[in-house]
């Protein structure tokens, strides 16, 4: 339903002599840019995902969820310190403010992968929801760690 209207704003924007700039404030969405998955040490099947989710619309956003037909879960982490470590933590929900770019990097938030098929294909479908049940797909490409 939301995906819809978006359509039909974005068509009225395209019809009319509106400037490119306004209409980009009504066709609130989420573009994902960077998508990777680190390619798993062997003999393991779980790794992690990165990219950068960018909010280009005037309407915070919620990641709550991901999946991906070639893994078996995916979780939301973190990285935080504790007692002079770095550890992992999950986390339930993502906060993409608008008009921010929220970046999934190593050593920070990331989406963990757990159950990979092997072996992974070099272009990996992936779909990230969010809060109200709206979806937005990409494609992460597989990468060799650099260390
Ligand atoms: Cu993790």
């Amino acid at each position: 339903m939301i995906r819809s209207r978006r359509f039909s704003l974005l068509s009225l924007c395209t019809g009319t002599l509106l400037s490119s700039l306004a209409c980009a404030d009504v066709a609130a969405d989420v573009v994902v840019d960077g998508a990777y998955v680190r390619e798993p040490v062997p003999g393991r099947n779980m790794s992690a995902a990165f990219m950068q989710i960018k909010n280009t619309g005037t309407e915070d956003k919620t990641l709550v969820s991901a999946s991906a037909p070639w893994t078996e879960r995916i979780e939301i982490h973190t990285h935080i310190h504790e007692n002079g470590m770095m550890k992992m933590r999950q986390i339930q929900s993502l906060p993409v403010p608008a008009g921010e770019t929220v970046v999934l990097q190593p050593m920070g938030l990331h989406l963990m992968l757990f159950g990979l098929q092997q072996p992974l294909a070099q272009e990996l479908p992936l779909t990230l929801c969010f809060a109200g049940g709206d979806c937005v797909d990409t494609t992460a490409v597989l990468r060799t760690p650099d260390h």
